[in-house]
C-alpha cells in the first residue's frame, strides 16, 4: 500500500502552475500511463483537508504536511482509513460519469493513482504530460506535489526528473470537477460536466536541452515565406544551431539560437503546394537540435479577410460547417482517434469543408485529423455565457486556457479561427475582457483570424448585430435560433438582416430539436419534420444575409446536457443534432447536405 507524504514544494498563489508546455507530444519519445488507475471518491475531501479544514499541503509550519492524513496540531499521524491499491479502478483516459453508474451526476473530488517503474538514464529528463483533466487537477508524484492546473480542456506538463525512481513510482491526481461561478466555464453551461482524467497521460523523455516548442507556418499575407520560431528548453550553448528540413521542398535551413534559446526564422520557397480542404497537403517537417530530431506533418495555407470575404490561399472561400461537441458513441467525453474519425467522417459526409469545435478546445487528435482529411477548424475557449468578467483571476484563467490552446495547435493549418467567447452579454467589463483576450491571441499568433460567437438584436423583422467587440474581430459570427427560441419560421424570407461592419459574417449556430424517429407535421416540435422545415427556412434566410461567408449549424450529434430534461424526448440530451447520439441521421441532415452540395457546385 502506498502511503502518501507530500511536502509543500512551493506555495502556489492560485492557479495555472504547470510548467512551460511541451508541444507535438504525439511525435516525441513517450511512455503511456493510460490504462487502469485506482480511484477513491472523496466528496468531503478527506484526503485534502484536516477535520478543521486546513489544507494539508498548505501547512507552512508542518514540513512534511501529510496528504491523506489526519493531521491537526495535536495529531500528526497519517491517515489509515484509505488504501489506493484496494480501491476500484477505472480506465484512463476517460470521464468517470460514463464509466461508473454511481458517478453519473457526481461533481466533486476523485483521487486517482497509477503506479509505474521507469528507468531514466543519466543524461535524460522526464516530464509527465496530461492531455486534459476536467476541471482542477492537483498532481503528486511519490508524495511530492508537482503543481496545480485549472481548466478542463487543455494540456499541461510537469518535470519529474529529480523525483522519478526506477521502481514503484506512484502518481496521484486529485481531480475536482465542481462547477464554480468564477471558473471558466462558469456554473451554467449547456453541456455535460464530465469529470476526470479525460485525455492521455504520457511520460515524455527528453535530452537535457531539447526542442520544447516551435511555430512553422506561412507568414501572414505571404504565400512564399515560411516563418516562425523554434524554442529550446534549457539552452546549454553546447550547440548553437537548429536546423529545419522540409525534404519535399528541398528546404534545409540552419538558424542560430539566441541567448533566450530561441531561433526566429523566415524561409522563402516558391514551390509550396498549399493546403486546402480539397487538397489537404501536409509536408514532413524535421526540426533538429544536437542529437534530437522532431518530426511533424505541417500544411501551409494563408487565411485572410478581404472586406466581406474570407480568403483562403488568395481565393474567397465559403465555410460549409457544422458545430461539434466532443462526445463519443457511449455518451461520454470523446478522446480516441476513433472517436475523432467518427465525428469528422460525418462532417465530411455532410459536405463540410469546415467544423466549429464547440465550446472548448477538443482533443489534439481531432485537429490533427482535420489537418489530414481537409477540414478547416474554428477552435474556442469556454468563455461561455456569463463567466465572471469583473474578476482578474477569471481573466487570468481564461487567458491561460487561450495560451495553452494556441500553444498546442498553432502548427495545425486546419485551424483558421480562434474564437474568444460564446454568447456573452455586453457590458464594459465583458468588452474589456474579450478585447484583452483578442489582443493576447494576436500576440501569440498573427496568422489566423479571430472571432467570437455573438448575440443578435431584432426589431420586428429586422435583425442585426450591434456589439462593441465586433469592431476588433476579423469575422462577425453570431448564433440565431429562428423557429426555436422565438420568431416564426414562415417569416424567414421576410427577415431583413443588416450589417454595420464591413467584415465577413458567419452564422455560428442555428438549429432546433428533434427526436430521431419521431415523425409528424412540420409545425410539430420535436419531430424530424419540424427540424427539417426549420433547416429549410433558416437556410433560405441565411443565404440573404449581407456578407454571409459561412455557417456552422447547431449541431452534428445530440449531446448530453443536464438542462434538457423533457421526458420521452430529451431525457438528458440536447436534441438539436443532425444525428441521434446512437448515430442515426435525421431528415434535416439531408437538407443541409443538399445545401452544401449546391454550394460546392457554385464555388
Ligand atoms: C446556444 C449555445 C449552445 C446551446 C444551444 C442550444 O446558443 O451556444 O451551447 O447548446 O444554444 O441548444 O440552446
Amino acid at each position: 500500500m502506498n502511503k502518501i507524504i507530500c511536502y509543500l514544494v512551493l506555495i502556489f498563489p492560485f492557479f495555472g502552475f504547470s510548467q512551460e508546455l511541451i508541444t507535438n507530444v504525439p511525435n516525441r519519445n513517450t511512455t503511456s500511463l493510460n490504462g487502469k488507475w485506482n480511484y477513491i471518491i472523496d466528496p468531503y475531501e478527506t484526503g485534502y483537508y484536516s477535520f478543521h479544514l486546513d489544507a494539508f499541503d498548505q501547512q507552512k509550519d508542518f514540513q512534511k504536511s501529510a496528504f491523506f492524513n489526519n493531521y491537526h496540531p495535536q495529531n500528526k499521524q497519517e491517515l489509515v482509513e484509505y488504501d489506493f491499491d484496494k480501491s476500484p479502478t477505472m480506465t484512463i483516459p476517460g470521464d468517470w460519469n460514463s464509466q461508473k453508474e454511481n458517478l453519473f451526476y457526481y461533481e466533486g473530488t476523485v483521487w486517482f493513482k497509477k503506479s509505474f517503474d521507469y528507468d531514466l538514464k543519466e543524461n535524460k529528463r522526464l516530464f509527465v504530460y496530461f492531455g486534459a483533466i476536467n476541471y482542477k487537477a492537483e498532481v503528486y508524484l511519490n508524495g511530492i506535489k508537482l503543481g496545480i492546473h485549472e481548466g478542463g480542456f487543455t494540456p499541461f506538463n510537469f518535470e519529474i526528473s529529480s523525483i522519478i525512481k526506477e521502481k514503484d513510482n506512484f502518481l496521484v491526481v486529485k481531480v475536482d470537477n465542481t462547477r464554480r461561478k468564477e471558473a471558466v466555464p462558469t456554473i451554467n453551461t449547456d453541456w455535460f460536466n464530465y469529470g476526470g482524467i479525460t485525455r492521455d497521460v504520457l511520460l515524455v523523455e527528453e535530452p537535457k536541452s531539447f526542442i520544447q516548442d516551435y511555430f512553422v507556418q506561412l507568414k501572414k499575407g505571404d504565400k512564399n515565406t515560411i516563418s516562425g520560431f523554434v524554442k529550446i528548453n534549457n539552452f546549454d550553448k553546447t550547440s548553437e544551431f537548429v536546423t529545419i528540413k522540409i525534404p519535399e521542398l528541398k528546404i534545409n535551413y540552419k538558424g542560430k539560437i539566441n541567448a533566450e534559446g530561441i531561433v526566429s526564422f523566415e524561409i522563402t520557397n516558391k514551390k509550396i503546394e498549399y493546403w486546402s480542404p480539397e487538397t489537404p497537403k501536409l509536408y514532413e517537417v524535421l526540426i533538429s537540435f544536437k542529437d534530437q530530431t522532431l518530426k511533424d506533418n505541417i500544411g501551409f495555407r494563408t487565411i485572410e479577410t478581404n472586406d466581406s470575404k474570407i480568403v483562403l490561399n488568395g481565393k474567397p472561400v465559403f465555410l460549409r460547417g457544422i458545430s461539434i461537441h466532443e462526445e463519443n458513441a457511449k455518451g461520454g467525453r470523446a478522446n480516441s482517434e476513433a472517436d475523432a474519425l467518427r465525428l469528422l467522417t460525418w462532417a465530411k459526409e455532410l459536405g463540410c469543408n469546415y467544423v466549429r469545435l464547440a465550446h472548448y478546445p477538443h482533443n489534439e487528435n481531432m485537429v490533427r485529423l482535420a489537418d489530414k482529411i481537409g477540414l478547416m477548424v474554428w477552435e474556442e475557449i469556454p468563455v461561455y455565457w456569463t463567466v465572471d468578467f469583473t474578476s482578474p483571476e477569471t481573466y487570468k484563467n481564461a487567458e491561460n486556457q487561450l495560451i495553452e490552446m494556441i500553444t498546442r495547435d498553432k502548427n495545425r493549418c486546419a485551424t483558421i479561427i480562434w474564437s474568444m467567447a460564446n454568447e456573452t452579454p455586453i457590458s464594459d467589463a465583458r468588452n474589456t475582457f474579450i478585447n484583452n483576450l483578442n489582443a493576447k491571441a494576436r500576440t501569440l499568433d498573427d496568422t489566423r483570424l479571430i472571432s467570437a460567437a455573438l448575440l443578435t438584436k431584432s426589431e420586428g423583422l429586422h435583425s442585426y448585430v450591434d456589439d462593441p467587440i465586433a469592431e476588433k474581430l476579423d469575422i462577425v459570427a453570431f448564433n440565431e435560433y429562428l423557429g426555436w427560441y422565438g420568431g416564426n419560421l414562415d417569416d424567414a424570407e421576410k427577415i431583413k438582416w443588416t450589417s454595420k461592419y464591413n467584415k465577413p459574417v458567419v452564422v455560428s449556430e442555428f438549429g432546433g430539436g428533434a427526436k430521431q424517429g419521431l415523425h409528424g407535421e412540420i409545425n410539430e416540435r420535436w419531430t424530424e419534420e419540424y427540424q427539417e422545415y426549420l433547416y429549410i427556412q433558416n437556410l433560405k434566410m441565411i443565404e440573404k444575409i449581407p456578407n454571409i461567408s459561412g455557417l456552422s449549424p447547431w449541431i452534428l450529434v445530440d449531446f448530453r446536457s443536464p438542462r434538457r430534461m423533457l421526458p420521452g424526448i430529451q431525457d438528458g440530451y440536447n436534441r438539436k443534432g443532425l444525428l441521434s447520439n446512437d448515430g442515426n441521421k435525421k431528415k434535416a441532415f439531408f437538407v443541409l447536405q443538399e445545401f452544401y452540395n449546391q454550394k460546392t457546385k457554385q464555388n
